[in-house]
């Protein structure tokens, strides 16, 4: 393939970016102090930007001054592990990366996390993921990154603002800053300062990866990715999935069975997401059996149990009671809506002709798919979402239990 004239050489992009780090490793950390009755609701901007021990550092030094780091480090070690394990690519980024690399771009990733971090990725993508990372230190230039026989057509995609401006500054390089949280891109728009820098320093703002405009930057033929009404269309497949390569999920060791009354929940589901979801009453029994559990996406069965009230009415409407129903499962804070307790709440991957709140619903819960994410985009919610399905499809239809 050959290169368009002018056409940029190298893409050079934070890992952050590609695999949404902070998220992860917050989701494992907020399950950790819950257990000791520690709400770290608020304080997730202790970790981004920094590495992993630096980042739990301070999250520590925040909440309390007597924990030591590397006892919390390795208490917290098994919930880290599967929280790593099953890190899925950021939604998008996976046909971005083919398409840029089938243009005649070259890939290459940098971090500031630790080796050990790097590694979970490697092994946990080896199917699809083969670009180089480079492990980076704080001060170092753009072009010592990438290595000094690299001319100028490198297109630059940070997460700090700050390495954009330098690198436009300092080496004329082509910039990109992308926040990966929609929290920043909020703080960004109300600091005068920095948006006046940026207008005059010509780099670019995208809010996703997705919204840079390739074509600008001498890129051509770069995807367009769908709007969010796309995935609402319900029953249509959304076109960009990564379902395919979500395949590193982790099995409990022992399923937990829950029962629990559906009561109401903040009515998005169905209405804003087009994936209703049938929310467990938390009463105190029901969170203390899922203490243990990093927040996130889970799968399993679930199975109507009839009720004092229950009548033939119910048969009729589909909710038959002998029946075990595939369903995938969202335990945790549901970032994007920034919600201040935990619910659990089950999808059924079935048609149901009416509601069934009140009824009582037994949940089986084997495995874990990923952490909960706080997206940029609505959109990429959706598409998790529906990548979520399809995976616990495929593990469900092979789990003859
Ligand atoms: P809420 O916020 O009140 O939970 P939702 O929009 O999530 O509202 O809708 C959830 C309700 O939709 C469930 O309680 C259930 O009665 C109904 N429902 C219909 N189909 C399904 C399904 N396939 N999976 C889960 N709930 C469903
Ligand atoms: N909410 C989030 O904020 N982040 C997530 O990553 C997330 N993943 C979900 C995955 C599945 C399979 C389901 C059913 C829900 C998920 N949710 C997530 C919760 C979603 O925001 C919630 O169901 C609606 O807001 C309705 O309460
Ligand atoms: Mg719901």
């Amino acid at each position: 393939m050959n290169l368009k004239d002018n056409q940029p050489q190298t893409l050079l992009i934070n890992l952050d970016l590609l695999f949404d780090f902070y998220s992860v490793l917050f989701s494992a950390y907020r399950t950790y102090f819950a257990k000791q009755s520690i709400s770290i609701n608020n304080l997730k901007h202790c970790i981004e930007g920094k590495s992993l021990d630096q980042g739990l550092t301070s999250l520590i030094n925040e909440v309390s001054q007597g924990l030591d780091v590397q006892q919390t480090k390795d208490e917290l070690f098994p919930l880290l592990d599967i929280s790593l394990k099953c890190i899925k690519p950021t939604i998008a980024v996976y046909t971005l990366l083919k398409d840029l690399t089938k243009n005649g771009m070259v890939v290459k990733t940098f971090t500031n996390f630790e080796e050990y971090v790097i590694k979970y990725v490697q092994e946990s993508q080896k199917d699809w993921f083969t670009y180089e990372i480079i492990q980076a230190q704080n001060s170092q230039s753009v072009k010592e990154l990438v290595g000094s026989s690299v001319g100028d057509e490198i297109v630059f995609v940070n997460s700090s603002i700050g390495s954009c401006l330098t690198a436009k500054r300092e080496e004329g390089i082509k910039s990109v800053y992308v926040p990966y949280s929609k929290k920043i891109i909020e703080n960004l728009q109300q600091d005068e300062k920095t948006k006046e820098l940026i207008e005059t320093s010509g780099v670019k703002i995208c809010e996703t990866l997705e919204d840079i405009d390739w074509n600008q930057l001498g890129v051509q033929n770069t995807l367009k990715y769908p709007e969010a009404s796309y995935f609402l269309q319900l029953d249509t497949k959304p076109k960009n999935n990564e379902y395919p390569i979500w395949t590193n999920v982790g099995k409990l060791e022992e399923p937990i069975e829950l029962t629990s009354n559906i009561v109401h929940g903040f009515g998005r589901g169905g209405k804003k997401l087009g994936i209703p979801t049938a929310n467990l009453d938390m009463t105190p029994e029901i969170e203390a059996k899922l203490v243990d559990l990093v927040s996130g996406v889970y799968y399993g069965w679930a199975e109507f149990l009839p009720t004092s009230t229950s009548s033939e009415e119910d048969d009729k409407e589909g909710l038959d009671y002998d029946r075990k129903l595939p369903m995938v499962m969202s335990i945790g804070f549901n970032p994007y809506f920034n919600n201040k307790y935990k619910t659990a709440e089950a999808h059924i991957m079935e048609k149901f002709r009416a509601d069934f709140y009140d009824h009582n619903l037994k949940v089986k819960i084997l495995g874990f798919i990923r952490t909960e994410a706080d997206f940029t985009k609505f959109s990429h919610l959706i598409e998790a979402i529906h990548n979520d399905v399809q995976v616990a499809k495929d593990i469900l239809s092979a789990d003859t239990q």
